[in-house]
């Protein structure tokens, strides 16, 4: 494959931006080599500015889960823009929007939108911290809730991938009001609680996560720490930005039946547009200016295109519940096909898997925190990418990242890609 244009572009794009990119995590960092620049994409597919055509499993890392440049989406889009797209102002696309996200998530009984995941994260915490008067929080090892300052401690993502989990500018004050525990062991959340007696405003958590590599809660899990928040007076916040309309309707909380007390979203609710939103018991939104004393605010917030894409986006996933028995259909296949592929090559590979969310780790070991995802062997990973890479399979660029599938991947799509996957293997070991 050429990848003379891309190569050019990074060049550039080295000498204006910091690392080339917008967005640490897409800099090939972890994999070698430069990263691609995409032109343009449609359905499963993305092409590159050399025109390689790859098989797409990031889907802009989630919201792309009807498949790139959908038309109906698209459709909504254009007729935004004859009346003008953005006003500072209230509009009934932000109501409507408001409406099907309290009707889908029922734990969201008042919802304020922003613009990403980041922003959702960082006030839910803030809310939190208003509402209770409390300071400090709890945040899991390995998880990422976006970049804001109280998150970027033992963080996931492109933190771990770049094996700065404690960013530098993140100040000693700051560092000591988030206290760590490790995913799936409520021992650890609860030693913390003991030690910080009516001092935590919150526990925020990715009821699955997805930024270690997919790590799924353990039977228990989520409901002992529904527990610990309930004795302790501690808000409960799921970070559902990756999980939320993707793996059920109402992502974690309606597949697994325990509800948050506030609940963050991004990545679909926006149907790739920067769209993201908090929200949760009305009592405790109600602290959010101007019906309260927290402040949070937003030039974009509810932006009218946004929005036109994101309700295209809900109306379509809200009315048509069988796109998630679609998407469970798609994992099932391309996970049980990789996994048939490793045994026959006597491979014991972990793979976590959840509907249209997955992860293939380099280690033989259980994943199940941060400290088991750290052990994979990511010298074999960036083979593997790159490999695939060469073979048309667009994968996340590291090993802690979950893949995410769209509903336009075709039979003949997860062939391709199982094809490549056993010669990658055979390539690489
Ligand atoms: P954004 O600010 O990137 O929209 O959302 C932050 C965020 C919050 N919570 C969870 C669970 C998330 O996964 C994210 C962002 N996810 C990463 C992928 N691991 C975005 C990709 C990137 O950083 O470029």
């Amino acid at each position: 494959m050429n990848h003379s244009i891309s190569k050019e572009l990074f060049a550039q794009a080295q000498k204006l931006i910091p690392g080339g990119v917008n967005s640490p995590v897409r800099a090939f960092k972890a994999v070698g080599g430069n990263p691609i620049f995409i032109k343009k994409a449609k359905g499963a597919y993305i092409y590159d500015e050399d025109n390689n055509q790859y098989i797409e499993l990031i889907n802009s890392w989630g919201p792309m889960i009807l498949g790139h440049a959908n038309e109906m989406i698209a459709e909504a889009m254009q007729k935004t823009l004859e009346n003008s797209w953005s006003f500072g102002a209230p509009t009934r696309r932000e109501v409507e929007m408001a409406e099907l996200i309290t009707q889908m998530m029922p734990s969201i009984e008042k919802v304020r939108l922003v613009n990403s995941g980041t922003e959702a994260c960082l006030s839910a915490v803030r809310v939190a911290r208003g509402y209770t008067q409390r300071e400090k929080i709890i945040k899991f090892s390995g998880c990422y809730h976006g970049h804001a300052d109280s998150f970027l401690i033992a963080a996931g993502s492109g933190a771990i991938t770049f094996g700065t989990p404690d960013s530098l500018g993140v100040t000693q004050g700051v560092a000591n009001d988030t206290l760590i525990a490790n995913y799936n062991d409520l021992a650890s959340v609860q030693t913390l609680v003991d030690a910080n007696q009516n001092q935590i405003a919150a526990i925020i958590i990715e009821p699955v996560a997805g930024n270690m590599g997919l790590v799924l809660p353990e039977k228990d899990f989520l409901q002992g720490l529904r527990n610990i928040c309930d004795k302790n007076g501690i808000v409960l916040i799921f970070d559902e930005v990756m999980t939320g309309f993707r793996l059920a309707k109402g992502g974690v909380q309606e597949r697994l039946g325990i509800k948050a007390d506030l609940t963050t979203l991004g990545k679909i609710i926006g149907g790739g547009l920067p769209v993201g939103a908090y929200g949760g018991k009305a009592d405790i939104m109600n602290c959010v200016a101007p019906a309260g004393k927290v402040y949070q605010a937003g030039t974009l917030s509810g932006n009218p295109l946004a929005m036109s894409a994101g309700l295209a986006m809900l109306n379509y996933l809200n009315n048509t519940p069988e796109v998630y028995q679609n998407l469970e259909n798609i994992g099932e296949k391309l996970t049980q096909g990789i996994k048939k592929i490793n045994e026959k090559m006597g491979l014991n590979y972990t793979l976590n898997s959840i509907g249209s969310m997955f992860t293939l780790f380099f280690t033989d070991k259980k994943v199940f925190d941060f400290e088991s995802a750290l052990a994979c062997d990511l010298d074999l990973f960036g083979k593997y990418f790159q490999s695939m890479l060469k073979k048309g399979v667009y994968l996340a660029p590291s090993q802690f990242e979950s893949l995410f599938l769209s509903i336009a991947l075709s039979q003949e799509n997860i062939d391709h890609i199982l094809h490549a996957h056993e010669a990658s293997l055979k390539e690489i070991l």
